[in-house]
């Protein structure tokens, strides 16, 4: 067997077993030896999720399993996604996402990030529990056209006011447009804080963020679907894959 093929089968492995670290070793091996990034995911990290998806279907996998292997494909696709994102052209805006105060889902933002990446947009990710004071420090830094907001529970949501409001008192409301997603957010609630747009999840997240920039007088190809080459299909791919993982999580996460 080729190495090309080891590292097939052991990233194969070593996703549905959750080793991240080993996944980030292995994808990278695989990148130095010229293997093409399209069958590190179609061949060995999307197979291995569907696999994840079926064992906890029949009760062998858990969501603890679930979210680890989800999390060493996340692992992976960061190193491919530059290599299937690079199209050699000019960046389409740039966009500043973040997960609210007091937060700490991470895994929706950073699917939107894969996806608006994967669309050509420069996106600065600030991690999460991000104050509205170090939101303000960044936008006068990196000055996005846009700026994501993501939050997951009741009790962080309000923080999406808080941080609009941020940007009114230090004049920088009108320098940007700000989208706002997360599980317990709907487009009513978006509108109510003043959002200039909602996206239910990280394809929609692509269409925002164009038709936002659109609506600040760039000039944004808007393509329907989003998909427009190889790269940007398999990580819309790989990305719904993680998304039918996290789906099956929730049913069975235990609050409190
Ligand atoms: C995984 C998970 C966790 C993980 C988070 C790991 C991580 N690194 O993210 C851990 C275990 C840490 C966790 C902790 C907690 N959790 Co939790 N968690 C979840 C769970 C099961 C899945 C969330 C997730 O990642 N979903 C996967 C993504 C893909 O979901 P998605 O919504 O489809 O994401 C898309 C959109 O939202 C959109 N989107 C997201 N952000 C943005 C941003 C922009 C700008 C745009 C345009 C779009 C967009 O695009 C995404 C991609 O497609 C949810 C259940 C649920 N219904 O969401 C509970 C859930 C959110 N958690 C909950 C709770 C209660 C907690 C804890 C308080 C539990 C506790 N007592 O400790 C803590 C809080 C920690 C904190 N301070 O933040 C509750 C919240 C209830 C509420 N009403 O507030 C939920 C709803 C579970 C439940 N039913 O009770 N949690």
């Amino acid at each position: 067997m080729s190495r090309e093929e080891e590292i097939k089968r052991e990233l194969y492995e070593n996703t549905l077993s959750g080793r991240a670290p080993i996944t980030e070793k292995l994808t990278q091996e695989g990148i130095d030896l010229g293997m093409d990034p399209l069958d590190i995911l179609f061949q060995a990290l999307i197979p291995a999720l569907q696999e994840v998806g079926r064992l906890f279907e029949i009760g062998e996998y858990f969501v603890p399993e679930m979210m680890i292997s989800a999390k060493a494909m996340q692992r992976a696709m960061a190193i491919l996604q530059p290599i299937l994102g690079d199209t050699g052209v000019e960046p389409v805006g740039k966009v500043l996402m973040l997960t609210v105060k007091g937060d700490v889902h991470d895994i929706g933002k950073n699917l939107c990030i894969i996806m608006l990446e994967g669309a050509g947009f420069e996106v600065i990710d600030m991690g999460v529990n991000v104050s509205p004071e170090r939101l303000i420090d960044a936008v006068n830094e990196h000055q996005p056209q846009l700026v994501g907001f993501s939050a997951f529970l009741t009790t962080t949501m309000p923080f999406f006011k808080t941080n609009i409001e941020a940007l009114e008192d230090a004049g920088l409301r009108d320098k940007v447009r700000v989208m706002v997603g997360g599980a317990p957010i709907t487009l009513e609630y978006a509108m109510s804080v003043g959002a200039d747009g909602f996206g239910p999840d990280a394809s929609q997240s692509v269409k925002l963020a164009k038709r936002l920039m659109v609506d600040m007088g760039y000039e944004v190809e808007q393509d329907g679907d989003g998909a427009s080459s190889d790269g940007e299909s398999a990580m819309r791919a790989a990305v719904d894959a993680v998304e039918g993982l996290m789906r099956k999580a929730e049913e069975e996460h235990v609050s409190g």
